[in-house]
């Protein structure tokens, strides 16, 4: 495939200023006709080229003329016309197979409706036309279709007009002001129900807001819509954001790439993310849902009014886009939750994209498939420098420079540096070294040291930038580190020094290689106890020679409540790794008791969440008590992954957690209850997610009187959070109270496709190694369709990210039958299989037998005469 690199851009040869479409609907053969004003946009006298995919084209004229044959030159991805005047209109009709685009990519059919996704390059599979997003233009959209099978016909912009036809069709014209990317374009016709409401803007105007289902669900968008109306009000509070259309529309599709897109005043969501009730849905995608709507309508400003100048650029709209999102869910719900949450995403997800093959910065350099780019770096480490932009700004002067962004490129399609540089003029620090956050891959790693002399307590501070394919240089990083002190008793340590004032915490900010920070302490202090990354300051990998000891200390007593989680997490993993490094050094698994700090922390999280003065935030307690995953734990190996041991250890510590502590987990479950009605507010929240985790512990114990907590919970509870709360704690050991409660929930929820995720997943987890049978019983059930998105990442994503240990079955069985099923669907779906394929990138850090298994599925893969582009890139880069 062809490479695209960043250093070739060139601007456009020709602007597009009006666009007009007329869309005369139907499953096959849909008629495109599009109406371009052309103008060229300097002098030269290159041809015009238009991208094309899977079109065809029925005519095309040039200023109401049919253009000579030997202006035209069609290519399979596109057209080249020549001889075109300084000015001119260029019109086309095209037809198209919305039935048969099982891309999702382009217009297609959800569900029998019509609907698009465009970004970043599925416009160009709808019509012919300069399909990048520097090209910007007004858009007039007439919709044409049956009426009766299609009665909603929505598109970007204000409605301006609609009326029926003769024949039974009715049409809708729809007009933009705003000139948007193509890849905002949108329209979705087709039968759907709305619930509407209205939002009132800081300047007073009403703007008409409607959410659009399929008639079955329209009771599950009201907590969609309240997100919204709080969405808009805090980006007017927070950034003065205002917008700027007369109405705001939402679709919910089922079949869906991605999470959800935001076409200007046209979202269009997986179902997903839009669709609940307490019945049906849980905490969780309560929060998703309320998320992804902020996240999306942000984006109106960052990225619809600014946009990007290439998708070299992606980050500039996702990473700030994301950080907004971030904060705006900080601010509804627990902040300190909120962060690591982020954190866990980034140390899971990011760090380990980027420590593999398919690293690349924040601003990548070159891609072959764009698609392959929407990356947990491109979104979360892009927002975790935003986030530093933010933290080293301060609030005040930050939001000064996001107003100076806005206003100076409004309307137009930029560059990072653009964002870079009207930060910069804000800043009183480094901004060119502070750059290397977005050109530079790879996760940097601090070490630290400390040292008593005299009367002052010396730190040393080392930069590791780890190597990464195709970037060499090893330059330090700028790099804001929250740090504090804390006394053997747990008391903050003033960290006064020539540049400090005795605050008891400061940010430290280091750009060299190496560095000292020298602190004087208060006459006879020892040495204190490091509190390190404060709230996460910089996404990087801290290295410092904690023993269980400190690590409990902070896990008590640190300040900083993200702190006080890494610290307990830390604890938890010191104990893991070195149980598993035990074993492998005897040779067999090795006798061991609960380590005495470890269980004491654990107890006092626990009570202090219960206690009836002053107690913890339950939510915060849960997060502490949820066991690092096995594919964080993984994380901690370098080579030969320990697959099987890391369950084996991770399974036995939670047992004897359980075991040690079940009379405060049984207290803690009853003290929890929530009572009344479901509501979804932080403090019910906090105690079902509490409770959950009570729950699972106490089901980690072979015990009936433990199974019968959780059929109860799983029969009595009115809303979806506690029942599958209580079927996932069924779900951990073997019994036939979980078989009969799996077995009716699928039978109960087998019409609720986005339930019947939840099922698949769980499923997926529960699969032993080379258990073929139960696989292809999944594959073969009802609930499961190997077309649809939503079903193949419960499925096939689920078993090959959270199941490691049947994954990584050492047969080799995981990895023939996720590759199998990646196979099938690049045949018709090339993005989603090419975003299943990076489990398999990391293949190197297995053991000789699993590695092999893996590289030659990777080949098996990448070996086939019709290996699509994005899964080619995938699999090559992953085989390098
Ligand atoms: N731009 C979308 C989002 O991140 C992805 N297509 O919201
Ligand atoms: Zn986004």
């Amino acid at each position: 495939a062809q490479t695209v690199r960043l250093a070739d851009y060139r601007p456009p040869n020709y602007l597009i200023d009006h666009v007009d479409l007329t869309f005369e609907l139907a499953a096959r053969g849909t008629r495109v006709e599009s109406s371009l004003t052309v103008r060229r946009n300097g002098s030269h006298d290159e041809s015009l080229w238009l991208d094309g995919d899977e079109l065809t084209l029925e005519s095309i004229e040039l200023d109401g003329k049919p253009l000579a044959a030997e202006q035209v030159e069609e290519r399979d991805n596109g057209l080249s016309i020549s001889g075109l005047p300084d000015r001119c209109t260029l019109t086309m009709v095209c037809r198209v197979d919305p039935v048969d685009n099982t891309k999702l990519d382009g217009l297609y059919q959800s569900s029998g409706n019509f609907c698009t996704q465009c970004e970043p390059e599925g416009f160009r599979r709808i019509t012919f036309f300069p399909d990048r997003p520097d090209v910007l233009s007004r858009y007039r959209v007439t919709l044409i279709a049956d009426k009766a099978s299609c009665p909603v016909l929505l598109s970007n912009g204000n409605p301006v007009e609609s009326r029926d036809l003769e024949d039974g069709r009715h049409l809708a014209v729809w007009d933009d002001p705003h000139p948007k990317p193509s890849y905002l374009f949108a329209l979705v016709a087709g039968d759907l129900k709305s619930i509407h409401d209205q939002f009132t803007t800081a300047s007073g105007r009403t703007i008409d807001l409607g959410i659009y289902v399929e008639p079955h669900n329209i009771d599950r968008c009201d907590h969609a819509m309240r997100s919204l109306i709080k969405s808009m009000a805090w980006d007017e509070e927070t950034y003065g954001r205002e917008y700027d259309l007369d109405v705001f529309n939402i679709v919910a599709v089922d079949d869906f790439n991605m999470g959800a897109m935001e076409n200007k005043g046209l979202n269009i969501f997986n179902s997903k993310f839009i669709l609940a009730r307490s019945e049906t849905a849980t905490d969780h995608d309560y929060e998703g849902i309320e998320s992804v709507v902020a996240h999306e309508y942000f984006h109106n400003w960052s990225g619809n009014r600014v946009t990007c100048r290439d998708w070299f650029q992606l980050s500039l709209k996702e990473g700030f886009t994301v950080f907004r999102d971030q904060e705006f869910s900080a601010d509804m719900g627990s902040r300190a939750v909120k962060r690591i949450e982020e954190v866990n995403l980034l140390r899971q997800v990011q760090f380990p994209e980027d420590a593999g093959p398919q690293a690349h910065p924040v601003q990548p350099k070159e891609y072959e498939q764009i698609n392959n780019f929407y990356t947990a770096t491109v979104y979360n480490k892009g927002a975790e420098v935003v986030r530093m932009w933010h933290n080293l700004l301060g609030w005040e002067t930050f939001r000064r420079g996001t107003d100076r962004y806005f206003e100076r490129f409004d309307g137009q399609a930029v560059t990072i540096e653009d964002f870079i540089d009207t930060m910069a003029e804000q800043a009183d620090f480094d901004t060119a070294q502070f750059r290397r956050w977005y050109d530079r891959a790879g996760t940097p790693i601090v070490h630290v040291k400390k040292r008593i002399e005299g009367n002052d307590l010396v730190v040393d501070f080392r930069q590791e930038i780890p190597a990464v394919a195709g970037q060499e240089d090893d330059a330090p990083f700028l790099i804001p580190l929250g740090i504090a002190a804390f006394d053997r008793d747990g008391k903050p340590v003033s960290l006064s020094g020539p540049d400090r004032n005795g605050e008891p915490q400061t940010t430290l900010v280091l750009s060299k290689t190496e560095e000292s920070r020298r602190f004087t302490l208060p006459a006879g202090a020892g040495l204190p106890v490091l509190s390190l990354n404060r709230g996460f300051t910089a996404p990087v990998k801290v290295e410092h020679d904690y023993d269980a000891t400190d690590l409990a200390l902070l896990a008590g007593s640190d300040t900083d409540e993200f702190n006080r989680w890494d610290a307990y997490q830390r604890l938890v993993l010191l104990t893991l790794v070195e149980r598993i490094h035990q074993a492998e050094e005897q040779g067999d698994w090795p006798e061991s008791g609960l380590p005495e700090g470890l269980s004491a922390a654990f107890g006092r999280l626990l009570h202090s969440a219960v206690s009836t003065q002053g107690g913890a935030d339950p939510r915060f307690v849960a997060e502490c008590l949820t066991l690092p995953s096995e594919n964080y734990i993984a994380e901690q190996f370098h080579q030969d992954v320990p697959v099987d041991a890391i369950h084996r250890a991770r399974v036995e510590l939670r047992e004897q957690l359980a075991n040690e502590w079940s009379q405060t987990l049984v207290l803690a479950f009853e003290k929890l209850a929530v009572d009344g009605e479901y509501r979804f507010d932080g403090v019910d929240v906090g105690r079902r997610a509490l409770r959950a985790q009570v729950l699972g512990y106490l089901n980690a114990l072979d015990h009936p009187a433990w199974r019968r907590l959780a059929v109860e919970q799983l029969e009595e509870a009115d809303n979806m959070t506690e029942r599958f709360n209580a079927l996932t704690a069924l779900s951990l050991r073997a019994s036939d109270e979980r078989d009969q409660a799996l077995e009716a929930f699928a039978e109960e929820w087998k019409d609720d496709p986005l339930v019947m995720d939840k099922w698949l997943a769980l499923r997926a987890r529960m699969v032993e190694p080379d258990d073929a049978e139960t696989l292809a019983a999944l594959e073969a059930h009802p609930a499961f369709s190997i077309r649809n998105p939503n079903r193949v990442r419960a499925l096939v994503g689920t078993f090959s990210r959270g199941n490691p240990v049947a994954f990584h079955a050492s047969t080799g069985s995981g990895y023939r039958w996720v590759a199998d099923k990646i196979i099938e669907i690049d045949g018709f779906n090339p993005q989603i299989a090419a975003r299943m394929a990076t489990v398999f990138s990391r293949w190197r850090r297995y053991d000789g037998g699993r590695a092999d298994r893996m590289r030659g599925e990777l080949e098996r893969m990448l070996d086939r005469r019709d290996c699509s582009t994005d899964l080619a890139e995938i699999a090559g880069k992953a085989l390098k």
